[in-house]
């Protein structure tokens, strides 16, 4: 009984400050073509990113996420919904447009997973053909 009650208030206290980020999905924006906007955010535990399908045929996968969060792959054109439950850098892909760098980084909390998280945004962009160099710009803002 009062550990359930511990549960609930730690839920409400941690909602009552939680945020939702957007990530639009666009053919274009402002860091160029086939793109997350923005690329990167920087959250907390609790909060969540939604995902938008602006434009049409983009869709988003994790890459690489803190130990203990599942692997995702929403649908294409609809909206994702991602629950922040864990400190670390997630990094995410749109599946399609992975050649043109259309990959994203976000930081919750402390980058415990640093080091892994930079290894695949660099092996996605030395296997990136368009947009060289954006993907390694979001991640340089890991701190
Ligand atoms: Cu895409």
């Amino acid at each position: 009984m009062q550990k359930s009650l511990f549960t609930l208030l730690l839920t409400a206290s941690l909602s009552a400050f939680a945020a939702n980020h957007e990530v639009k999905m666009l053919d274009n924006g402002k860091d160029g073509s086939m793109v997350f906007e923005p690329g990167f955010i920087n959250a907390k535990v609790g909060d969540t990113v939604t995902f938008k399908p602006t434009h049409k045929g983009h869709w988003v996968q994790s890459k690489v996420l803190p130990e203990g969060v599942g692997e995702f792959l929403s649908k294409a054109d609809q909206e994702f919904i991602l629950k922040l439950t864990k400190e670390g850098v997630y990094v995410y892909t749109c599946p399609p447009h992975r050649m043109m760098n259309m990959s994203g980084v976000i930081q919750v909390g402390k980058a415990v997973n640093k080091a892994q998280a930079q290894a695949a945004a660099d092996e996605l962009e030395k296997r990136s053909m368009q947009n060289k160099g954006r993907l390694k710009k979001y991640m340089s803002q890991v701190k």
